[in-house]
């Protein structure tokens, strides 16, 4: 399997780093930008190869993004090379083989993405996540750990579908958006628009 280097090395990295070492990845280190970033102590992968914006370390390398923010990952994207993304899945996730995974792709332990469903690059499927048939997901959107997404859905680039939020079949959450922890969408969401509570609304 892949080494590894990973980039960021807090929270959200310590679960990309378990769930890439479950899956048989062996990791080189990771990148950020301090070196007592949670990944460096007591980790197995704890080896700190540079900040955000050593890219040269990852030359040839391949590489996953592992910062949490969408705002922080869209930038340090912007600097990588597009070659060595790799997609980590946990060994407990369930993904159909019908369902294509975009490169650099996480998804963590429990989650299913159904049938026919498609994720786009550097998308995340967080812990326990429901992505059901056909849904799009697009680049660097981020379903939150519990969020549940009906069948032929759409969440747009750069969205985050917040901790156990749900979204009713056939719904399209635009790019740039933000879904609230335990909201119920049950209408479109525009491009840009927060939307929050039972049923969402915007913000
Ligand atoms: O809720 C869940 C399950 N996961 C969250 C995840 C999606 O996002 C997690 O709880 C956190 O809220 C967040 O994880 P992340 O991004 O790993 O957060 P944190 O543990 O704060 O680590 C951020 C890392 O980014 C740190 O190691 C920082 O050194 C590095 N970093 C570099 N530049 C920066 C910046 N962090 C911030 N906040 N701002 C910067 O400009």
């Amino acid at each position: 399997m892949a080494d590894l280097v990973l980039i960021g090395g807090g929270g959200h990295a310590l679960v990309v780093a378990d769930a890439a070492l479950a899956a048989g990845h062996t990791i080189a280190g990771f990148l950020d930008d301090d070196p007592r970033a949670p990944l460096a102590t007591g980790h197995p992968s704890a080896s700190r190869l540079g900040g955000l914006a050593d890219v040269a370390a990852i030359a040839g390398r391949r590489w996953i993004m592992a910062l949490g923010a969408i705002p922080l990952r869209d930038r340090a994207l912007g600097r990588l090379p597009r070659d060595g993304a790799t997609s980590v899945v946990h060994p407990s996730a369930v993904v159909a083989a019908s369902a294509p995974l975009g490169a650099g792709t996480f998804v963590a332990p429990g989650a299913v993405v159904h049938t026919r469903a498609r994720v786009e690059p550097h998308a995340i499927i967080n812990t326990g996540a429901i992505v059901e048939h056909e849904c799009r997901i697009g680049h660097n959107a981020h379903v939150a750990p519990g969020a549940v997404l009906g069948g032929r859905s759409r969440v747009g680039a750069g969205t985050l579908v917040g901790l156990g939020a749900r979204v009713l079949p056939n719904l399209s959450i635009g790019v740039g958006c933000t879904v609230g922890a335990g909201a119920v969408v049950v209408r479109d969401v525009p491009d840009g628009v927060t939307v929050a509570g039972v049923p969402a609304r915007g913000r």
